[in-house]
């Protein structure tokens, strides 16, 4: 009995010395087998991470490099946008006004520096093709700020509601045009304002008015590049809205202004005779210089007899002054006692829709004045003696104070694109020659409008390509 629980004992002991064993050996078998394992996983780790890393890294230096190409591309294009526009203020300075509006393309066309090149884009009003450059004329527009509300309502698209509302947006009192609005409107809407009863500053301002859209303001021409986009085109498809005619139907946009204003003076810049006013000497004086024979005592009675005249072309009608006379004393001459005259619509250049907002105006005598303009010679360009030639007395007299033949204020529409194609800016100039120096009076970056020039022309400048 005591050997069998001896036994048994043995046998227990066996067992657990067994279990230790197996423990032992499992014990044993996980000591050699953990270092290697554990290294391997650990390389491995840290060969994935370090390979992410490196990823991570190059995919950030790629985007740093790109990121920094951009900026250098975008640093250079605006460069040569701001090149663009000494390039035209060169011009200003250095070349006849007429050279000026009617070089040939090519001096405003990709005009290539090292490191790029600019355009000056201007819209052609009988072409909605065709991409035209030069520098444009703001005095062959309508000054929204002198502009009578009749011609401001012969403006294309133009509406009563608005031409009223500009109206009553200049003018210093609060009495409501019909039609117009005054604060009573403006402090109503949601974000209100006060009337402005003050000028115009820039052309996009109208929108601030009652009854502006963009529609009118640049009607189907949203990205102002004056030609037929296909976005312009495809009726509700994209922005804009359009009627999808195949025509761009263009707002007011670029018949309109509010930079115009000359100094009261002739030519080479002494003071105007007033005919209107008293001091009859000097005017005795320089009619002296172009009438020779006794008329002039005649003359000069008749001239002091008729006063007041609206204008120098109601003067001319109504002195006996032959138009040969006219011509040589017209520019030295005026019947305004301001020292600036604001708003006058260059006659030498003004488009068809322009020369149509002038006073009893009709489409035959733009036409005419149009024909007639395109035969003139230097010195019948320099005053408005010529139009006489055109319209009736009438006609002439209606639009005597609105018009001049010469132009202070240019605007230059700069698109520069880099060498390489990966940034363009586009900015809108407005330029002042009032004085000797050009003075930039409007600079507005129009780069968020898009490319607004043939897309092969980048698509090749970022392939590597020349730029046709
Ligand atoms: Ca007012
Ligand atoms: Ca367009
Ligand atoms: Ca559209
Ligand atoms: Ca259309």
């Amino acid at each position: 009995m005591k050997q069998a629980r001896q036994t048994i004992r043995e046998n227990r002991t066996g067992r657990r010395a067994g279990g230790r064993r197996f423990r032992s050996v499992r014990r044993a078998g996980r000591a050699s087998l953990t270092p290697k394992g554990t290294v391997l996983i650990v390389t491995m780790w840290i060969v994935l991470v370090l390979a992410g890393l490196v990823l991570v890294l190059s995919r950030s230096m790629r985007v740093e490099a790109i990121a920094s190409a951009n900026y250098v591309a975008s640093v250079q294009a605006d460069v040569l946008a701001r090149a663009g526009l000494q390039y035209v203020i060169g011009k200003l300075l250095t070349e006849e006004e007429e050279t000026i509006l009617t070089e040939s393309a090519d001096a405003y066309e990709a005009i290539e520096l090292e490191k790029g090149f600019f355009w000056v884009l201007h819209p052609n009003l009988s072409d909605d093709r065709n991409y035209t450059f030069g520098v444009t004329d703001e005095a062959a527009k309508i000054n929204l700020n002198s502009a009578t509300q009749e011609m401001l309502l012969k403006l294309p698209g133009m509406t009563t509601e608005l031409a009223s509302a500009i109206i009553d947006w200049r003018d210093e009192d609060s009495e409501i045009t019909p039609g117009g609005a005054e604060s009573e409107y403006y402090l109503l809407l949601e974000d209100p304002y006060y009337c402005k009863d003050a000028p115009l500053e820039t052309v996009e301002e109208i929108l601030l008015l009652r009854g502006a859209s963009t529609e009118i303001l640049y009607g189907e021409d949203t990205n102002k590049n004056g030609v037929l986009d296909p976005q312009e085109n495809d009726a509700d498809q994209s922005e804009p809205p359009d009627n999808k005619n195949g025509r761009l139907d263009r707002g007011i946009y670029d018949y309109v202004t509010v930079y115009t204003r000359q100094p009261n003076v002739s030519e080479d810049g002494s003071q105007r005779v007033n005919v209107n006013q008293g001091g009859n000497q000097q005017l005795s004086s320089l009619l002296r210089e172009v009438i020779k024979d006794d008329r002039y005592f005649q003359l000069m009675d008749g001239i002091r007899d008729n006063r007041p005249y609206r204008n120098i072309l109601d003067m001319y009608y109504r002195s006996g002054l032959t138009k040969e006379e006219f011509e040589q004393v017209a520019d030295r001459l005026t019947t305004n006692s301001a020292t600036t005259l604001v708003g006058l619509v260059n006659i030498n250049t003004a488009p068809r829709e322009v020369l149509l907002c002038l006073p009893e105006l009709t489409e035959n005598d733009a036409d005419a004045l149009i024909a007639k303009r395109a035969n003139l010679d230097e010195t019948q360009r320099q005053n408005v003696a010529w139009v006489t030639e055109v319209l009736d007395q009438e006609k002439a007299v209606a639009i005597g104070e609105h018009i001049t033949t010469r132009s202070f204020q240019k605007s230059a529409d700069i698109v520069s694109v880099s060498r390489n194609g990966r940034a363009y800016r586009r900015y809108q100039a407005v330029l002042d020659m009032q004085n000797e120096t050009p003075r930039v009076v409007y600079w507005k970056s129009l780069h968020h409008l898009g490319w607004p020039l043939d897309r092969d022309l980048i698509a090749n400048l970022r392939s590597g390509y020349a730029l046709r």
